[in-house]
């Protein structure tokens, strides 16, 4: 069990063009400008024939419309948010990626920035219903570390859309996890929980060995606890030490211009 769940929490901290399946097959990576749009009308279309609630015990339930008229379909919900953005295709042109979301639990800790390390339970599966990667039954091995070492944006840490996904939720307040006697945790009641819907663009674009090339996923998430990260321990936050812009884009300064990034640069700026 302990060898899937290392496999399954890796899913998460691939790179957008880390696993280039097409290209090593000798085929051309498709345009994101023709696959971003493919990928929102798919998106629009599972929101118009679909519902999502929480239950009792704070799970998340996504059903059908049909035969459910009473219920209001997320597309209708006046709770569907979008956040719009920017990543590079191949070419390095920016890109917009729609990102829909559904808030559905507000924490009542501390809001996640996209520097933190955070202790989450998530899901991914296609807007099919297959589930890729079902970490919302993890212990400790959770934490994540969602932007990275590797000062490049889209490398490194966790996908772009899971990154800004989690700065969108606030944590738990309370200070620990419970641990029962068999080593599972008893998770807080007042945690922050979210569903994603991320066009490829924001996720595994060319794909895994698991997820095919150019799928749009659905993610839950569940942000238990966030803290944040400081990678160089110079005392001074990563987030701090960055420019995380409302795009979605980042700049990493380097302050005495030695060629390290501020926030994997210990020394100070002068
Ligand atoms: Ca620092
Ligand atoms: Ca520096």
């Amino acid at each position: 069990m302990i060898k899937k769940h290392i496999l399954l929490a890796s899913l998460a901290l691939l790179s957008l063009y880390s696993c280039k399946k097409d290209e090593d097959e000798g085929q051309k990576i498709r345009e994101m400008t023709e696959v971003i749009p493919e990928n929102d009308r798919a998106i629009q279309a599972y929101l118009k024939s679909h519902y999502c609630e929480l239950d009792g015990e704070g799970k998340v339930v996504l059903g059908s419309m049909e035969g459910h008229s009473d219920k209001t379909s997320l597309w209708d919900s006046p709770e569907l948010k979008r956040k719009v953005i920017k990543v590079p295709d191949q070419h390095g042109n920016y890109i917009e990626n729609t990102m829909y979301y559904l808030l559905l639990r507000e924490g009542t800790g501390e809001q996640a920035t996209v520097a933190d390390n955070s202790f989450v339970l998530y899901k991914v599966q296609s807007l099919g219903g297959k589930v890729y990667d079902d970490g919302s039954h993890f212990a400790q091995r959770n934490w994540l570390d969602l932007l990275g070492a590797e000062a490049n944006a889209y490398r490194g840490g966790t996908v772009v859309g899971f990154r800004e996904a989690v700065a969108l939720l606030k944590a738990s307040a309370s200070t620990s996890l419970t641990e029962e006697r068999d080593g599972s945790l008893v998770y807080p009641t007042d945690s922050g929980i979210g569903v994603f819907f991320m066009p490829s663009g924001l996720t595994y674009y060319t794909g895994t060995t698991s997820i095919p090339a150019y799928s749009p996923l659905l993610f839950e998430i569940n942000l238990v606890k966030t803290k944040r990260y400081d990678h160089d321990g110079d005392g001074i936050p990563s987030i701090e030490e960055i420019r995380h812009h409302q795009d979605g884009t980042i700049t990493f300064p380097d302050c005495n211009g030695n060629n390290k990034v501020d926030y994997l640069d210990a020394n100070p700026c002068r």
